[in-house]
């Protein structure tokens, strides 16, 4: 099933580590040999051996119309015919940014860059740069990208002070990032407490992605919202996984919680490396070159990937949304049938076109249970559905995603899968 694959894999780990360009590609957790993949179309992703399968990855969120869409790729092709990139200011990114504004609550000022840790790193300098202060709190399980503020692990709990979980952070840069335990204020309100005037920014995703798709529990946003306010501290949303894809307006109008910055990229970019950070007009005119707060790019905003992104963000209409969420509610409805049929350890989160499926019978509300799930089952599972067409996330970790091309025929066909594979795992 997977020979080309196989074979590539040995050659591409002679020239590339783990012979893939990001970590989570190359199957460690799961195990076994990565589909190379060839081409994708839709709801469809086709691998060098000619195995196509149903993709709830979707570029990790990117491909929310599917992949391919033949207007996004027209309009691709056009944008590339005239040139990929001038370092130059182009009416696109003014488009953009108005796109991005007219649709994030707050989001009043936008700038372009090319990833989702581009942006995330420089949110917090943005904070620091505006505040005077230097500590920041993140949430464990939560992952904005790999600057080194963030590849900090949850030191000892007492201290909760961050230290770094990568070689190469230094343990200078460590103690300026704080851990919080998401869903638990009182875990945001003690450090607070112990590092009063010091901190400058709360950082989270506000529904969880990266440790599989965590929503926030009852008003535990609109209490952060306030700490920060009562504390001078920058609330920062990072929606590069939930920009655009939960909600036009995404986590902060779904849960009518402002933040005072963002970040976003996956579905602003269309599938290009694309991404952005925006905010307030008072704190984004700290960035140069209106102001101190240095950040640039040479390929920021570059034509190609803003009209992907542009292009993909007109196709999102609030018809496109509804469809997205009776297809989310489908699936979702669908897996709790299973579970209950079977009597299967498992539970779900949902929000919008990103949902989980755990390998534990308590739905989890943070990473700490999240951990507690079993994983080698999952793993099990993984290879059950990708044997039989349908390419999940490969990490228990990972959330996964639906696309405007998952029609009812396709996550009845899934449904079918998955009842079959957890027969076979259990
Ligand atoms: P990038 O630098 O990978 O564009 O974005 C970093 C990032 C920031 N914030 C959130 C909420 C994110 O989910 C990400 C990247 N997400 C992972 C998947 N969970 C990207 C996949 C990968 O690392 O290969």
């Amino acid at each position: 099933m997977f020979e080309k694959s196989e074979k590539l894999l040995a050659r591409a780990q002679k020239t590339m580590p783990g012979g893939v360009n990001s970590p989570v590609r190359a199957f460690t957790s799961v195990g076994g040999t990565p589909p190379f993949i060839e081409s994708a179309d839709g709801a469809y992703i086709t691998d060098v051996d000619g195995n196509r399968y149903i993709d709830f990855v979707l570029s990790w969120g990117p491909a929310i119309v599917g992949h391919a869409h033949p207007e996004v790729v027209a309009a691709c092709q056009k944008a590339v015919a005239r040139g990929s990139s001038f370092g130059a200011p182009t009416e696109l990114e003014i488009e953009l940014a108005e796109e991005i504004a007219d649709r994030a609550p707050g989001a009043d000022v936008v700038r372009l860059v090319c990833s989702g840790t581009e942006a995330c790193m420089t949110a917090i300098r943005v904070a620091r740069g505006a505040t005077g202060r230097d500590k920041i709190i993140k949430f464990e399980g939560c992952y904005h990208g790999h600057s080194d503020s963030f590849l900090i692990a949850a030191g000892s709990g007492a201290t909760t002070l961050g230290v770094p979980n990568s070689p190469g952070v230094t343990r200078g840069t460590a103690k300026d990032t704080l851990l919080a335990q998401f869903n638990d204020i009182a875990s945001v309100q003690r450090l607070v407490d112990d590092n009063k005037g010091d901190i400058a920014a709360v950082i989270l995703e506000p529904i969880c992605g990266n440790t599989g798709c965590l929503p926030p529990q009852g008003s535990f946003l609109e209490k952060l919202r306030a700490i920060c306010d009562d504390n001078g501290i920058v609330l920062i949303f990072d929606e590069v996984m939930t920009g655009f894809r939960v909600g036009r307006g995404g986590a902060a109008q779904r849960y009518g919680v402002t933040p005072d910055l963002y970040t976003f990229g996956k579905v602003v970019g269309g599938g290009f490396p694309l991404a952005a950070y925006a905010g307030s007009d008072e704190l984004m005119r700290h960035v140069a070159p209106d102001g101190p707060v240095y950040q640039a790019g040479t390929l920021s905003g570059n034509p190609v990937a803003v009209t992907a992104g542009l292009e993909t963000l007109r196709l999102l209409t609030a018809d496109v949304y509804e469809d997205l969420e009776n297809t989310g509610q489908r699936l979702h409805a669908g897996i709790q049938e299973i579970i209950a049929d079977g009597d299967y350890p498992l539970s779900t989160h949902r929000v919008g076109s990103m949902f989980s499926l755990f390998f534990t019978p308590m739905p989890p509300t943070d990473h700490d249970d999240v951990k507690s799930c079993d994983i080698d089952r999952f793993n099990k599972f993984f290879h059950a559905m990708l044997r039989r067409g349908v390419y999940l996330a490969p990490s228990q970790f990972e959330a996964g995603f639906l696309s405007t091309a998952h029609d009812d025929e396709i996550i009845d066909k899934v449904l079918e899968t998955t009842a079959e594979a957890l027969r076979e795992v259990f």
